[in-house]
């Protein structure tokens, strides 16, 4: 196992957040957290003696005080965690004082004085994942465990954080080391022109690791959406109402309304929780034709909006007249791609129509002539519609099924990506005969990638990048 230097010191954090409230943990892990802790921590009892440590029960909540220089800084319950069943592997305790900021800071003095240091970022998961608790993968899971926003991200990262990701990754990576190692015996016996590794089954192999590959990276575009929001694209020509179709959901004035057409220029982005999914809408520039920089360059962000969305909103303005509705939601139409995104195009401001809109949707419909397209009425400024756009919304993404491993973090769809590249090359080397030794390096690779993703291959430099991202005292 690695020895880390960081591992000789006892470290100590506030593990709940910043601030006020009713109590606070703070969390102490090393080779000195029992003695350390013991030493500041008098129990309640009759004798009001110190902690005997030999006798100390794992996984027992001790009451009594904080005790510093014989002045009292709090009532208190300490845990302690023995190695290696505690979340880092290390000696461990958790010490639940009263929340004041105070508290909180004194008692961190007081630890620091007895022998701890303040934990870095993300230092008790680094920890854990160096004794083994779990892998670089879970580790991740559990930053997205703490950061979902949503029923579905929730789910996606419990799914992560139990292993079922890791596991795939370690069997496949175990079938392509086992069938590199037979590659590379046939290296060492050159000479005598002998074939270890069976051709054939390594096609088959081969296929089969490669679109097990690419059926997980394709997942990242769900997984990603789930995690940070299903990107829901509101674009349309300058003052159809995207903005206030924004404010509208959000229930908030969140970006500029006006008359004037143009008021958008740059993107407005906000998430919202409809139903337990996280949806991530995208107020855009108006679409028009335009030779005033700033616009043009906000009108091809709108556009970029519109091929990264998975949801787009078309905006249609009836005051503009049917003809006007038509080639603008032709214009939208031809920039959806339908078998990845989702349309739906609203016929906005049907309240200065008397019929609400009913006939020219009907009109519309048959049209476009197209089933794949929803569309609704709708009056962005007086919420009529909104419900029906709700309705759309909570019914349009496809939701895997609760066991389908899902991509959600960049670095693992990277990392999938250049295995399914390397995976490509061996194929063509197979079908063109090349060289044993050039086909096996590229096989070496593609199992260095998915090895990345869990950290059985690491640098000190990708793990000082992944857990920097977690707060202190996680
Ligand atoms: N009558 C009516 N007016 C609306 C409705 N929705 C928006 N408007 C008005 O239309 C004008 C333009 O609205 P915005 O929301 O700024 O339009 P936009 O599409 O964001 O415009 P740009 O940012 O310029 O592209 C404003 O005066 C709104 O009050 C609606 O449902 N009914
Ligand atoms: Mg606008």
């Amino acid at each position: 196992m690695q020895t880390n230097i960081l591992n000789s010191d006892t470290i100590c954090a506030v593990a709940t957040p910043n601030g006020m409230g009713a109590i606070a943990i703070v969390r102490i892990s090393g080779l000195k957290a029992v003695p350390i802790v013991a030493g500041v921590f008098q129990p309640s009892g009759k004798l009001k003696a110190s902690l005997d440590i030999e006798k100390i029960v794992s996984h027992k909540a001790y009451h009594g005080h904080i005790v510093d220089n014989g002045i009292m800084l709090d009532e208190v319950l300490v845990t302690f965690f023995k190695a290696p069943h505690s979340f880092t592997g290390e000696d461990s305790a958790e010490i639940s004082v009263h929340g004041s900021v105070y508290i909180q800071q004194k008692l961190l003095q007081v630890l620091i004085a007895h022998g701890c240091r303040m934990a870095e970022a993300g230092e008790f998961t680094r920890r854990a994942f160096v004794n083994r608790k779990f892998d670089l993968a879970q580790a991740e899971a559990i930053a997205d465990l703490i950061s979902s926003e949503s029923e579905a991200a929730h789910r996606v990262a419990i799914n992560q954080l139990k292993g079922g990701f890791s596991k795939e990754l370690q069997v496949m990576r175990s079938k392509l080391l086992e069938m590199t190692s037979l590659m590379e015996l046939e290296l060492d016996f050159s000479e005598e022109d002998v074939e270890f590794a069976d051709r054939g089954q390594l096609k088959a192999l081969l296929q089969e690791t490669l679109e097990h590959v690419n059926r997980l990276k394709d997942s990242f575009r769900l997984g990603n959406a789930i995690k940070n929001g299903i990107p829901v694209a509101i674009v349309g020509q300058t003052n159809t109402g995207k903005s206030t179709l924004l404010n509208a959901l959000l229930g908030e004035d969140r970006a500029i309304v006006s008359d004037i057409a143009g008021t958008t220029r740059d993107t407005i982005e906000e998430t919202l929780n409809i139903n337990g999914i996280l949806f991530r809408f995208i107020d855009t520039a108006g679409l028009r034709q335009t030779e005033e920089t700033i616009e043009k360059i906000g009108i091809e962000r709108s556009y970029r909006k519109i091929a990264e969305a998975t949801i787009v909103i078309g905006m249609l303005d009836v005051t503009n007249g049917y003809e006007s509705m038509v080639s603008s939601a032709n214009e939208i139409v031809s920039k959806v791609d339908f078998g990845q995104q989702q349309l739906i195009l609203c016929i906005n401001k049907v309240d200065t129509l008397a019929d609400q809109g009913e006939a020219l949707l009907g009109q519309l419909r048959q049209d476009l002539d197209n089933d794949d397209i929803m569309v609704i009425c709708l009056s962005a400024k007086h919420g009529f519609g909104l419900n029906d756009l709700y309705n759309v919304l909570k019914h349009s993404q496809p939701l895997a099924s609760p066991e389908a491993t899902l991509v959600t973090n960049v670095r693992h769809y990277e990392a999938l990506l250049h295995a399914s590249e390397s995976l490509q090359s061996v194929q063509q080397g197979l079908e063109m005969n090349i060289p044993t030794d050039l086909i096996s390096q590229n096989l070496r690779e593609a199992i260095h990638y998915l090895g990345s993703i869990t950290g059985e291959i690491t640098t000190d430099e990708i793990l000082g990048s992944i857990f920097s991202r977690f707060c202190i005292g996680k």
